[in-house]
């Protein structure tokens, strides 16, 4: 793959900052739309806008098959059995509460457990904090390493008879490495739990495999991998989602309605009450057919070939501590430069053209961990170059002068 030719696919990244031209690495907080992906939702509310699975008019057909056709796309881009198995959600965080709200909440009982890592997005966290508190389940934490990361043998350890769900995060948003998901849904497994995995910074970059990690809830944010934001997706495995109530009540979600009571419609229908997300739906259903006519594979390995060459170079600036293990690192590598606030780094590099994240990252226990306040965080994507790469690196070197003054 050609990421330079690929860039051009991206308008937005046509444009200069502070009179240079941007460099932007800052997708692993939200990714940038390719032409393809605006020009569907253009199409969409040009042409086809109507309410879905409602009117019987031409334009409400349109929309609703385009909207089928994105539940369809999604489950073959994850390799669900089942389109019914793709519930669409408004991100990764709303899929997990759904989750939380409603699997955990009626699984978990006082005493038992929810097991997963200090590791986690908060978006992973405290919904499981929120189950805990309702009823009386315990969280367990899986002990993490001094470089953040955790062993397979303290999973086996952590997880008991008692436990209930065990959740992580497929590839971390601060170390950016990927967690054994194939071995803890084993693990979990032998324990009658479930396995949910946070999916939002892997699906960007890997190809997932649902069936392959035998996961039971997997989650995705549509934004972070080139489509609009506002869509995201919950995968569950058939079985699970048909035993699980909604959690939002309303329009189209229901199947007979009485005056005291309703009933529902099946998975994954009784999940998406009211007007669904649409267009978000017609726009990730375009960014998971760019994405695969690229092809995953290339996509991942052009970014471990970013992510390495853009380490290589860090390593060599004096006093800049990069977190995590240097293995395995998929799309990202977050750092601190010398004493510098991380948001002055962050600062001084957008004087430069150059985006990226700064702070705690939605991700205060691992800071805590690591024993440091916030950290700058350079994410990469199938558009960035490596004169990307260059241009942060020399921008470093300028915030490093820049403060030594
Ligand atoms: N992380 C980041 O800059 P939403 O906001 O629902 O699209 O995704 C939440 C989420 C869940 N899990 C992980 C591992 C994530 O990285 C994120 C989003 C962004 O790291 C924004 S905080």
């Amino acid at each position: 793959m050609n990421a330079a030719e690929i860039r051009e696919l991206f308008p937005i990244l046509g444009q200069r900052v502070h009179n240079y031209p941007l460099v932007y690495l800052d997708s692993a907080a939200s990714a940038q739309k390719p032409i393809q992906v605006i020009e569907a939702v253009r199409q969409y509310y040009e042409c086809d806008n109507a309410n879905v699975h409602r009117g019987v008019h031409t334009l409400g057909i349109r929309a609703t098959e385009a909207y089928e056709e994105s539940r369809v796309a999604v489950a073959h881009f994850i390799g669900a059995s089942s389109e019914r198995e793709i519930v669409f959600t408004r991100g990764a965080t709303t899929a997990l509460n759904l989750v939380a709200s409603s699997y955990a909440q009626t699984v978990c009982g006082e005493g038992d457990e929810i097991v997963l890592s200090e590791m986690e997005h908060h978006s992973n966290l405290i919904p499981w904090q929120q189950v805990a508190k309702a009823t009386g389940a315990v969280l367990k934490y899986i002990p993490l390493q001094s470089d953040g990361t955790f062993s397979i043998e303290d999973v086996e350890k952590t997880v008991t008879n008692r436990t209930k769900v065990v959740t992580v995060s497929h590839v971390s948003n601060v170390l950016g490495i990927a967690n054994p998901v194939k071995q803890m849904a084993d693990i979990a497994h032998k324990k009658g739990a479930v396995l949910v995995v946070d999916g939002a910074q892997s699906a960007p970059h890997l190809k997932v495999d649902v069936r392959e990690l035998d996961c039971d809830f997997y989650v995705i944010s549509g934004h972070k991998m080139c489509a609009p934001t506002g869509i995201g997706v919950l995968y569950g495995r058939k079985a699970l989602l048909e035993q699980m109530e909604p959690i939002e009540f309303g329009g189209e979600m229901m199947d007979h309605v009485g005056l005291q009571k309703a009933t529902w419609k099946e998975a994954p229908w009784k999940f998406e009450g009211g007007t669904p997300i649409i267009a978000g739906a017609i726009g990730l259903r375009m960014a998971i057919r760019f994405l695969e006519q690229i092809g995953l594979d290339e996509i991942a390995e052009h970014d471990r070939q970013l992510t390495r060459y853009a380490e290589e170079q860090m390593r060599e600036i004096d006093q800049l501590t990069i977190y995590g293990p240097s293995d395995g690192r998929v799309g990202l590598i977050t750092f601190n430069l010398d004493q510098v606030h991380a948001h002055d780094v962050a600062t001084v590099l957008d004087t430069y053209g150059v985006a990226i994240r700064s702070g705690h990252h939605c991700c205060q226990l691992l800071m805590r961990h690591l024993d440091v306040g916030s950290t700058a965080r350079a994410s990469f994507y199938l558009y960035n170059t490596e004169a990307d790469v260059d241009q942060l690196l020399f921008a470093l070197k300028k915030t490093k002068e820049y403060f030594k003054e």
